[in-house]
């Protein structure tokens, strides 16, 4: 059918071929780019319309999945929601990178264009193959649309480019003025209706997100057993972290690029494996059991001493072990895997579950429904263990199994099996650039925690950890959460200290100073933080 674009027929026997082989180079690579960038932004409209990851979501995804063996720590920065967008940018520079190459190729052999088209095509259709979250029909529609698009545009486009030349002698102003003209036309034409498309892509993402997942409940049912948080502290320091994290403030870490959207009311959450009695819970039967709340701090194993990876809420939800006594777990169901509903597992010893600790299938944050982002609408949150182990967001199923038999994401990936967390303390006042005086009194202070353990001491100097002074904590229920800790000191002469701080957890053990990084298994050492104190 594209008999005469070269595909098929020879160079030499392509009509156009000389035409397109007068576009110069610069022009032929921005025609390319302007090309790809068309097809990319049609591509991926269908697919922003469903509200599901689009093509290159999906392909950001795929990368995560594939990068995060090879290149731990990369993927560990890429959790982040910066480096989410980084990811999905790079993708399209990428892409807009290529269409600048294709563009020249076609200069010569005009199959390049429609041919590398179709290739992204294929890897896009690929990847939103292996997403469960992803629409096929949507990549199908749009992907055939833009490339179908791109190419059309990208052979008249040439056409035009390079006629113009022809029409007249070479180095005549006025063909080459009327050749800049032509070429401005199109590329100019190309470019505003990509931008027009992705401008309607952008509109629709907005649109999304406003509308996106109504939950199905306002309210939560009240649980019937609340651990409640100490109603007051013993003290208010300024810039000091609260106890509870407000659900706006709180730590976001996942591997999704697109949160997952669950419609809760045709959501089961199944319970299998090695049990007598596999059951499923629609989301009306979950609500309908009887709830708790608990403050639980939970933490990202990624999270380096002194960071923000860190929090704390009221989690509302259905204890786990019951619920999985009610399926008969076998006596060799040794490990419990939480699988998401994009795929993500995580799985901890089912051993953990009988020691007392808090472990729930959770369904509420701070006295709301979970919101997406936290993983609507249930999840897992088991005290004393690092997320990736444990906390699996948009649950789709609890699977029991050995503890041989699976592994759950990051393992493979050369995280630790097990994911206890480590006692941790952190100062959070004073702030680096906080004005302090000789004389005055400053507050120092922060948080420290050793979920289950809870912490017993936390110790302070201000001499980079020569000596010592003892905090006043603040109040906790229970030792699954963090506590505040406060020290005052009023610093006799200008200069620069080094602050420095530490916890004991509950069994007695002082949190180690030893410095090691995130990997594999939790970062340690002592969080420092240097200070000047001015005369004013
Ligand atoms: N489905 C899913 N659940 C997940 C993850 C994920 O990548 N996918 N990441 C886990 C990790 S590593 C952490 S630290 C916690 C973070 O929970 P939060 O985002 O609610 O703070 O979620 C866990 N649950
Ligand atoms: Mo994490």
């Amino acid at each position: 059918m594209m008999a005469d674009d070269g595909s098929v027929a020879s160079v030499a026997t392509d009509p156009d071929h000389a035409t397109r082989a007068e576009v110069p180079a610069p022009r032929a690579a921005l025609l390319g780019v302007i090309t790809a960038a068309l097809a990319l932004a049609l591509a991926e409209l269908p697919g922003t319309f469903t509200g599901r990851p689009t093509m290159v979501v999906a392909v950001g995804s795929r990368f995560i999945d594939g990068a995060a063996g090879s290149l731990k720590d990369l993927a560990v920065a890429l959790f982040g929601t910066s480096d989410k967008a980084a990811l999905v940018a790079g993708i399209v520079v990428l892409a807009l990178a290529s269409g600048a190459l294709l563009g020249l190729g076609a200069r010569h052999r005009a199959w390049m264009m429609p041919a590398g088209l179709t290739g992204f095509l294929a890897v896009g259709l690929w990847a939103v193959s292996r997403d469960p979250q992803a629409s096929t029909g949507a990549a199908v529609v749009g992907g055939v649309l833009g490339v179908v698009t791109g190419t059309v545009f990208h052979r008249w486009a040439m056409r035009a480019a390079g006629a113009a030349r022809l029409a007249g002698p070479a180095g005549d102003p006025r063909v080459t003025a009327a050749t800049r003209r032509t070429f401005l036309a199109w590329a100019g034409g190309g470019a505003a209706a990509s931008a027009v498309v992705a401008a309607a892509g952008q509109r629709l993402r907005a649109v999304n997100a406003a509308t996106a997942q109504p939950l199905r409940v306002a309210t939560l049912p009240s649980p019937v057993e609340v651990v409640s948080v100490p109603a007051a502290q013993p003290f208010s320091v300024p810039n000091l972290t609260p106890f509870v994290t407000p659900t706006s403030d709180f730590f976001r870490i996942d591997t999704a690029l697109a949160i997952p959207r669950v419609d809760a009311a045709r959501w089961r959450l199944a319970v299998r494996g090695r049990v007598d009695r596999p059951f499923e819970l629609s989301y009306d039967d979950l609500l309908a059991l009887d709830m708790v709340e608990e403050a639980v701090t939970i933490q990202c194993v990624s999270n380096e001493v002194g960071g923000d990876l860190v929090g704390t809420a009221r989690w509302q939800g259905v204890p786990l072990l019951p619920l999985l006594e009610r399926a008969g777990l076998h006596d060799d169901a040794t490990q419990v895997v939480g699988r998401s509903v994009d795929g993500w597992t995580a799985g901890f010893p089912t051993e953990i579950l009988r020691d007392g600790r808090s472990a729930l299938l959770v369904v509420g944050m701070n006295g709301e429904p979970l919101p997406p982002r936290h993983g609507y609408p249930a999840r897992l949150v088991v005290a004393g263990l690092y997320g990736y182990v444990s906390a699996t967001k948009w649950l789709d199923s609890i699977e029991l199994t050995t503890w041989e038999d699976f592994d759950g994401f990051w393992v493979p990936r050369g995280w630790s099996k097990e994911g206890p967390i480590k006692t941790q303390s952190r100062i959070d006042v004073p702030r680096r650039n906080d004005r302090l005086v000789p004389g005055d009194r400053v507050r120092i202070g922060g948080v420290a925690w050793a979920p289950t353990r809870g912490i017993s001491t936390v110790e302070v100097s201000t001499d980079g950890g020569t000596t010592w002074s003892t905090a006043r904590l603040g109040l906790a229920t229970t030792g699954n959460t963090w506590v505040q800790w406060v020290h005052d000191w009023t610093p006799a002469q200008a200069g620069t200290y080094e602050l420095v701080v530490r916890a004991t957890d509950g069994d007695g053990a002082t949190q180690t100073g030893e410095v090691r990084p995130p990997a594999p298994d939790g970062a340690t050492g002592w969080h420092r933080r240097r200070v000047t104190v001015r005369d004013v």
